[in-house]
């Protein structure tokens, strides 16, 4: 635990036997105990009873076949300064980025982002994230928790949803789910690091490469296709979706002309 931790470059690492929701779980203890977990700590479930996703619906993880992991971050940049909070929407798609590559290195898959906080695989949900705000640490901004929710191998009769696939089946052999784990950590705390470094600045180039925008809207087949999307209160949306703006709210061109920048919602991509 300590070793990979040093060695990923974590603050701190706990594994839990079982709890309702690791990411209730990280934000409790991290405003109970501010200064036990530093700026990058990391919370895993074997099992998770009650995990959640948005608007509180329920995630399912079959016990053994699933990654639960919850990630608290409390962003600073070079100089120590607090990261604007404006920046904290790109964590869930830079997770999502670091969990894309792992599962191309470690099952040999090839997956994509569906905006907002999806990772699919031949368009079939192999993961899911959720980002909330957490208490920041003795007056300074909120910190954030990151739940990433994986099917690691999950065989068909235990897919919660239709829409659902897992890295086993997606690959045809056994995925290690360990092995997943510690390489998802490995890539999310690398980009994460680069992206601090840039001060959270998504148009920045990231360790001289490419900057997490371009990188986010290459990875999201959710791009330049036709979508519909529900609106948090409930309102409907049918378009064009035709990019991601500085803050990673999905642009829509309505076929009247009407653009919208959405910042919530859930998307349906519906045939050209
Ligand atoms: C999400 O929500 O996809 C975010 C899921 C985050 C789960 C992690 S696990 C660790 C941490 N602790 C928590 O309590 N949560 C996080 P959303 O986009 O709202 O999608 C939820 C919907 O996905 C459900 O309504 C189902 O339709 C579907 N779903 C539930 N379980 C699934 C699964 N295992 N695989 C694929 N789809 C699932």
């Amino acid at each position: 635990g300590t070793e990979f931790a040093d060695q990923a470059g974590l603050s701190r690492i706990e594994v839990l036997d079982e709890i309702g929701s690791t990411n209730t779980e990280l934000t409790r203890l991290a405003s109970d105990e501010p200064d036990a977990w530093g700026d990058l700590a990391v919370l895993v479930a074997e099992r998770q009873t009650e995990g959640h996703g948005r608007l509180h619906r329920p995630w399912a993880s079959p016990v053994g076949a699933s990654l639960t992991v919850s990630i608290l971050l409390r962003p600073h940049n070079a100089a120590g300064r607090p990261l604007p909070t404006q920046s904290y929407s790109w964590f869930s798609p830079l997770a999502a980025l670091a969990l894309r590559e792992a599962l191309a290195q470690i099952a040999g898959i090839e997956s994509a982002l569906k905006w907002p906080n999806d990772v699919v695989v031949d368009g079939l949900k192999i993961s899911g994230i959720l980002a909330h705000l957490a208490p920041g640490a003795h007056g300074e901004p909120p910190g954030v928790v990151l739940g990433t929710g994986v099917n690691v191998s999950l065989r068909e009769d235990e897919l919660p949803v239709p829409t659902a696939t897992s890295a086993s089946l997606a690959a045809g052999r056994p995925v290690d789910r360990t092995a997943l784990l510690a390489r998802y950590l490995e890539e999310f705390a690398r980009r994460y690091r680069a992206f601090c470094a840039v001060n959270g600045n998504a148009d920045a180039p990231l360790d001289g490469g490419r900057s997490l925008l371009s990188r986010v809207q290459d990875a999201t087949i959710t791009l330049g296709r036709r979508v519909r999307v529900e609106l948090p209160g409930g309102r409907r949306l049918e378009g064009r979706a035709t990019g991601l703006d500085g803050h990673g709210s999905l642009q829509v061109v309505e076929d009247s002309g009407e653009r919208h920048a959405v910042s919530a919602g859930d998307v349906v991509h519906l045939r050209p």
